[in-house]
């Protein structure tokens, strides 16, 4: 048997492993974030679960960590706050990046974990069996309830050979979304083996994982092996470890492989992260903004290759640095070294341990900018600069664009890549974290809106389509981030009225003018990020139907949780004879769902076939309205 394979037959709740059925899994651990994290515990919350019933549940204030105003600081009061009274360790501002931290005190080899940020699957670097998933389901998780997943198919990523200086593991993962796209991921689950795994240090590995993200994989894994062990040695938490690996003659469903010694440095281009190119090809193209940093590229390893390769030398004038330690372990242990030092010294600007630029809090470039990051993602507007050019590459490449001022191959202009000594152990200070007390009072400022109520669903629809949108739409087209929009996160209503801002400014006002709103959608609709919200404020702006070509796992998953229902065209190429206003009559609906039957719609008199394909739970949930309706309907007993 196969690792992935493994974990999920030890894990498994119902179902059978097949690849295209449901199955449902234990967890045994969650995390949260704050930009999600306020909406999952209000959920949790309306569970009536004292305590959350998972191992471990960890809730992290890592992305809205600008405070311009009271909102930011009202959530993480009500964080703390919440987690303190359910039993939720508590990692306040400061202790950095939720994926980064996770891996470093908390992820265990061979366990389950989902988190409410489609980077969990970073934990597949230990060996962990890690899932993005959106806040309502994370709170069903704290609750004791299994985790609903499509299996999967799992993919063989054989890695042979070894990664050349200045050539590094986030061109690995570049080079599968070169091959892959960002969709050729979908409902898989990639597992990494072969000799080259054995090159590739913990942080290496997540970097991998954390970007399996990008392909639309249902996660990523690696085994858990010596060098899982030895990382979590230096952790001081070796009694975690045991060793995860396939069997010698596992099977897989499909397999790809990946000779290292030919990989060369990659760089992605605006505006998707599978827009991948050789850095050689672009060499010259001058750069205004470097960013090294996020959840991808901030570990020990990392910050320690800026400060090596930083050391004694200058930035070039016009281009901007910025440097963002992934936690506070890494952040001090920088500073311990002394190495920090190089770093100021050559011009960079250092960040909080947060994910900062990466979401758009801060660092916005300037109007056209090139802004080479370390990041993960790069669809446009993302970084709060829409006309921004966002490409993705490793620090090896940032630094060298970093210092000469355009893009420029590292393995060109460096000579032997530094040695990066990891220290025997690295720095431990678990003080940060609060343990709860299972008492006290939640706060609640006046940024915390208590949540909606939705309608079941009726026999019959009248909708009005009022969006349509092409290929690949991410949930950052369809619920933006950044500084001015994340601080509303806990406020529907207000946040609601962002919808699809940078996509048609009528949206809103469109969706308000109709009872019920159909959106139509190309391929991978709701591709990128776990945020409910792109389901949640579209469901509170009226909107019944999605569809689609095809959807993103996550956002597909959270679409049912809030009652909207997705439909697929039967004839992809029937999507042309939708237009805008268009009115659809859904006649009989719940009916059809509830038995199966064939959904033919009529648009512009032409027939139109949609499919669905929803288990009886799914069912249950959109007829309910949503999952916390039907959550109540069943009692608590769900
Ligand atoms: C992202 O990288 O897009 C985020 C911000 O981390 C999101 C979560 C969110 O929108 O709060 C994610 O990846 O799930
Ligand atoms: Fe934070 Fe960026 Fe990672 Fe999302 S991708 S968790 S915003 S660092």
């Amino acid at each position: 048997m196969n690792l992935a394979r493994k974990i999920i037959e030890k894990h498994l709740v119902s179902g059978t492993m097949e690849a295209g059925k449901e199955i449902a899994l234990r967890i045994d651990q969650t995390l949260t974030q704050d930009a999600t994290g306020t909406m999952a515990y209000l959920q949790f919350e309306a569970m009536n679960v004292p305590k959350v019933k998972t191992e471990i549940s960890v809730s992290y204030v890592d992305h809205n960590t600008l405070q311009s105003g009271f909102e930011n600081a009202d959530d993480h009061k009500f964080l703390q706050t919440i987690a303190n009274k359910h039993g939720i360790i508590f990692s306040p501002a400061g202790n950095g990046i939720c994926h980064q931290v996770h891996l470093e005190r908390f992820g265990i080899p061979g366990k389950t974990l989902i988190g409410s940020d489609s980077h969990t699957p970073t934990g597949g670097g230990i060996g962990m069996l890690a899932f993005g998933a959106g806040g309502l389901d994370v709170a069903c998780a704290m609750a004791g309830q299994p985790f609903y997943i499509t299996m999967p198919k799992i993919v063989k990523v054989n890695l042979t050979g070894k990664l050349r200086d200045w050539v590094s593991a986030k061109d690995i993962i570049l080079e599968l979304l070169r091959l892959l796209s960002v969709k050729g991921g979908r409902g898989k689950i990639f597992e990494f083996a072969g000799e080259g795994v054995k090159t590739l240090s913990v942080p290496e590995r997540a970097t991998i994982t954390n970007m399996g993200t990008e392909l639309g994989a249902t996660t990523t894994i690696f085994p858990s092996d010596e060098i899982t062990k030895d990382f979590l040695k230096r952790q001081n938490r070796e009694k975690d470890w045991t060793e995860m690996i396939a069997d010698c003659d596992a099977e897989y469903d499909e397999e790809i492989n990946i000779d290292l010694n030919t990989l060369e440095p990659l760089i992605a281009m605006p505006h998707s992260p599978d827009n991948v190119k050789k850095v050689k090809d672009l060499k010259g193209t001058k750069v205004d903004q470097v960013c090294i940093g996020s959840c991808t590229n901030s570990s020990y390893a990392d910050m320690m290759l800026c400060a090596e390769t930083l050391k004694d030398k200058k930035i070039n004038k016009n281009t901007s640095l910025t440097i963002s330690p992934g936690s506070r372990q890494v952040f001090s242990m920088l500073a311990e070294s002394g190495k920090l030092f190089n770093i100021i010294n050559a011009g960079a600007r250092i960040l909080e341990c947060a994910c900062g630029p990466c979401i758009g809090m801060g660092q916005a470039p300037k109007t056209k900018a090139v802004s080479l990051r370390t990041f993960n993602r790069n669809f446009e507007g993302r970084s709060g600069t829409k006309d921004a050019q966002v490409y993705l590459c490793s620090p090896e490449v940032a630094l060298a664009a970093a210092l000469t001022g355009e893009i420029t191959d590292p393995t060109a202009l460096f000579g032997a890549k530094p040695k990066i000594n990891l220290p025997d152990h690295f720095y431990i200070n678990d003080d940060h974290f609060q343990k709860p007390t299972n008492d006290g009072e939640i706060v609640r400022g006046p940024n915390i809106k208590p949540l909606p109520k939705f309608e079941p669903m009726p026999d019959s629809i009248s909708a009005d389509v009022v969006l349509k949108v092409g290929d690949n739409i991410s949930t950052d087209h369809i619920l933006p981030a950044g500084a001015k929009i994340l601080p509303l996160r806990s406020n529907l209503p207000a946040i609601s009225e962002h919808t699809f801002g940078a996509v048609d400014k009528d949206f809103v006002a469109r969706a308000k003018s109709v009872k019920n709103g159909v959106i139509v959608g190309a391929e991978n609709y709701g591709q990128g990020s776990s945020r409910e919200h792109a389901a949640l404020a579209p469901r509170y702006l009226g909107i019944k139907f999605v569809i689609t070509k095809s959807f993103a796992r996550i956002h597909l998953a959270n679409l049912i949780n809030f009652g909207i229902i997705p439909l697929t065209f039967d004839n992809p190429s029937d999507y042309e004879l939708i237009k805008l206003t268009d009115k659809i009559e859904f006649n009989d609906i719940k009916n059809i769902i509830k038995e199966n039957k064939d959904l033919i719609i009529t648009v512009n008199g032409k027939n139109i076939k949609l499919n669905y394909s929803f288990t009886q739970r799914q069912k249950d949930i959109l007829f309910a309205g949503g999952l916390l309706n039907w959550i109540k309907i069943a009692g608590g007993n769900f």
